[in-house]
């Protein structure tokens, strides 16, 4: 019986409903594609000299590239890799996309609201972050959709990953920028714009079938382009980012394993 129910998921989850359509899901499948082709590329592991690996921390690895716009606006881009134990893909993926748990572990924001739930697994949001001083305060409106990657949709592996263990499930988030009619501009605020993929993979240990906490690693790539929206001093945007990056990926790898440590394993 164990053996069919194991099946009957595997197939479940290789025959997937095409997604709903609306008025970003063509775009979004198009962004969803780019960063699997993108994203996980093993080129950032330090071996492609124009990333600079300005953090390290056990696992935790982040990346930056100096990038600027013509007038002088700064947009480098941020990559960061990360192992962690004992949590899943699925796990990692919905907290960072559930807005019911957004301001339990995102510092960098003072407000978050719904604007439009375009699907079970889609929405627009608008957020205001909070200030950082002299800058003018920003605003991001964007969709944010979760999704279950089907496995031979994945070109890259993760060699270290797999001598511990067999991929069983990819998950990710991806968030970029859109205009909504529910996310006006408010005087003195800026809108800044982002491009970001959390793309989780979960591994279990070989050998095992009933899988607990402690047979399990993901695999976290995560990437964020954030356009400031304006110029803003390219050292003191530059001594956010290097901050705030580190600090989010911490603060939310460990918010996510306080949560779950109790509840049994949702692979
Ligand atoms: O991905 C993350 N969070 C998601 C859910 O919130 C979502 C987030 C998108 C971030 C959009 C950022 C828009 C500008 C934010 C300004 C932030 C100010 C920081 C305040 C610090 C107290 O995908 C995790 C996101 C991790 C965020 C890292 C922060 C990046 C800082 C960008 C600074 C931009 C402008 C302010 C410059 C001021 C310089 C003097």
């Amino acid at each position: 019986l164990e053996k069919e129910l194991n099946e009957n998921s595997r197939l479940k989850s290789q025959v997937r409903a095409p997604s709903e359509h609306h008025v970003h899901s063509v775009a979004l499948d198009f962004k969803i594609r780019d960063h699997l082709e993108t994203t996980i590329a093993p080129a950032a592991n330090g071996e492609n000299g124009s990333w600079e690996l300005f953090c390290e921390d056990g696992e935790m690895k982040l990346f930056t590239r100096e990038v600027e716009l013509e007038g002088g606006v700064c947009v480098d881009p941020l990559r960061a890799v990360h192992v962690v134990d004992n949590i899943s893909a699925k796990e990692i993926c919905t907290r960072f996309w559930d807005t019911e748990v957004r301001l339990e572990w995102e510092l960098t924001i003072e407000t978050c609201r719904v604007c439009e739930v375009l699907s079970d697994r889609d929405v627009v949001l608008y957020q205001t972050h909070k200030r950082v001083w002299p800058a003018a305060q920003r605003d991001v409106c964007y969709v944010s959709g979760l999704r279950e990657i089907r496995l031979e949709k994945i070109a890259y592996k993760e060699p270290e990953l797999e001598r511990f263990g067999e991929l069983k499930n990819c998950w990710l988030v991806i968030n970029y920028s859109v205009d909504h009619d529910g996310a006006k501009l408010q005087p003195g605020m800026v809108r800044a714009t982002v491009d970001v993929a959390m793309i989780c993979r979960t591994y279990v240990r070989h050998g095992v079938t009933n899988p607990t906490r402690k047979d399990i690693k993901t695999s976290i790539v995560y990437t964020a382009t954030i356009n400031p929206g304006g110029w803003v001093p390219k050292k003191a945007l530059r001594t956010v980012y290097r901050r705030e990056y580190p600090r989010f990926l911490r603060t939310f790898t460990q918010y996510v394993a306080k949560k779950e440590q109790d509840l049994s394993l949702n692979l």
